[in-house]
C-alpha cells in the first residue's frame, strides 16, 4: 500500500499555489509538484537499505521557477525538437514558437513544464490535469491532457493521456534526471546501460534527426549488451549522447511492462529498469549540464553529472512521413504508459 500525502510547496505570483504531493511505499518515495508534473524527488534504497534523492532539482519554487534545464518536468505538447518550428495539418501551415537554435524545443517558452496542473488524490497516485488552449503556443486544438503517477511497490507508472477538438501533434514525455549514486554526484561515468534498440536516430548539427534510421550494429549506439557509460562515451565524436533509440513497435496498451533499458550503478548497487508503450527514447547523457545550476543541497551539477531516458515519438516525426504518426486527432485518445522499476543488484 502506498502513502499519498499533499502539502503547500510555494506560491506563483499572479498564477496560485503550487503542491507537493508525496508518495511512499516500503522501498520507494516520490515528490511530485502540481508545477510543471514535476518530479521533485525520487529516493530508493542502495544495496545496504540506505535511502537517497536519485533525480536531480531544487530545494525550492524559485529554482523550478526559471528550470532551463526542465528538471524533472512533464513537457509538451510535443517533447523535443521541431525542425523550424514549423508543420502543416490538413493543409494548414502552423509556425510555432522557435526557442532552440532555428527549432521549436519541448512545447515552446510557456509550454506544460511552466503550467500548474490541477491534481487528483488516487489510490497509490496521484492525476495531474490541464488545459491547454487552442492556439496556445501556435499548436491547433484545445487539448485535455493528464499524467498519473502511480507508486506500486517498487514500480513508478506514468500514464499520459489527451485528447483534442482539432488535429494537433501530441507526444508528451517526463524529464527526469538521474544519477543512481545519488543526486550530487559529479558524474555517471560507472554506471552500466543497456537499451534493446536494433536501431537509432543520427542527426545533424542542429540536433534533428536527417531522416536516417540507422542500425546501431558496429557503432557506439549498440547498446544492446550493457556497457559502462564512461566507456563509450569516450568513443563519441561529440559531447555525448542525445539520441532517439528507435524501440520495437509496441503492444496498444500494454498491460504488463516489458523493460527495454537496465541501468545499474555498481558502487550503491541501484538498478533502475524502464518499460514503455511509446516507439522512441532519447537516450541523453547531460551534455549541456555546465556547473552553473545550483541544485539540491547547494549541489553543482556539471555535464555528464546524470541521464534522461525519456520515452517518446521520434523527435520531428510531424515532418517525417516515414515515422510513427505524432498527430492527434478530434475522437482519437492519446494513451501511453512509462514504467520505472527500482530494485538492487
Ligand atoms: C475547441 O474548443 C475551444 C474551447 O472550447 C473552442 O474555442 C473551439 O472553437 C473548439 N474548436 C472546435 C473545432 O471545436
Ligand atoms: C519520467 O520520470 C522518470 C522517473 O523520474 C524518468 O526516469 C524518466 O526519464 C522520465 N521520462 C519519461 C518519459 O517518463
Ligand atoms: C498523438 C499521438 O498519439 N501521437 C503519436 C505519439 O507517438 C506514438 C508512437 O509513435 C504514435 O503512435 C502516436 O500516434
Amino acid at each position: 500500500m502506498t502513502r499519498v500525502t499533499k502539502e503547500a510547496f510555494g506560491i506563483v505570483p499572479g498564477a496560485g499555489t503550487v503542491d507537493k504531493f508525496r508518495l511512499e511505499s516500503e522501498g520507494v518515495t516520490v515528490e511530485i509538484l502540481t508545477l510543471g508534473c514535476i518530479i521533485s524527488a525520487l529516493k530508493t534504497r542502495d544495496r545496504n537499505g540506505r535511502s537517497e534523492d536519485i533525480v536531480l532539482g531544487f530545494d525550492t519554487l524559485e529554482g523550478y521557477l526559471t528550470n532551463p534545464r526542465y528538471f524533472g518536468a512533464v513537457v509538451g505538447r510535443v517533447a523535443n525538437r521541431i525542425a523550424n518550428g514549423k508543420f502543416t495539418v490538413d493543409g494548414k501551415e502552423y509556425q510555432l514558437a522557435i526557442n532552440n537554435g532555428p527549432n521549436a524545443l519541448h512545447g515552446g517558452p510557456t509550454g506544460f513544464h511552466q503550467a500548474i496542473w490541477n491534481a487528483e488524490v488516487l489510490p497509490n497516485g496521484v492525476r495531474l490535469s490541464l488545459t491547454s488552449a487552442d492556439g496556445h503556443e501556435g499548436y491547433p486544438g484545445e487539448l485535455q491532457v493528464s499524467v498519473t503517477y502511480m507508486l506500486e511497490g517498487d514500480v513508478l507508472s506514468l500514464y499520459y493521456e489527451a485528447c483534442t477538438n482539432k488535429t494537433t501533434p501530441v507526444n508528451l514525455t517526463n524529464h527526469s534526471y538521474f544519477n543512481l549514486a545519488g543526486q550530487g554526484t559529479p558524474d555517471i561515468y560507472d554506471h552500466e546501460i543497456s537499451i534493446s534498440a536494433d536501431a537509432y536516430l543520427p542527426v545533424e548539427s542542429t540536433m534533428i534527426p536527417t531522416g536516417d534510421v540507422q542500425p546501431v550494429k558496429g557503432t557506439p549506439f549498440d547498446l544492446r549488451s550493457s556497457v559502462r557509460i564512461g566507456d563509450r562515451l569516450s568513443q563519441l565524436p561529440d559531447r555525448g549522447f542525445d539520441h532517439n533509440f528507435c524501440l520495437s513497435s509496441p503492444e496498444e496498451c500494454r498491460e504488463t511492462p516489458k523493460y527495454f533499458s537496465r541501468v545499474y550503478h555498481p558502487g550503491s548497487g541501484r538498478v533502475l529498469n524502464v518499460a514503455t508503450t511509446q516507439p522512441g527514447v532519447q537516450f541523453y547523457t547531460s551534455n549541456f549540464l555546465d556547473a552553473s545550476i545550483k541544485g539540491k543541497g547547494g549541489a553543482a551539477y556539471p555535464k555528464h553529472s546524470a541521464f534522461c531516458l525519456e520515452t517518446q515519438n521520434w523527435p520531428d516525426a510531424v515532418n517525417k512521413p516515414h515515422f510513427p504518426d505524432a498527430l492527434l486527432r478530434p475522437g482519437d485518445d492519446y494513451g501511453h504508459t512509462t514504467w520505472f522499476q527500482f530494485s538492487t543488484a
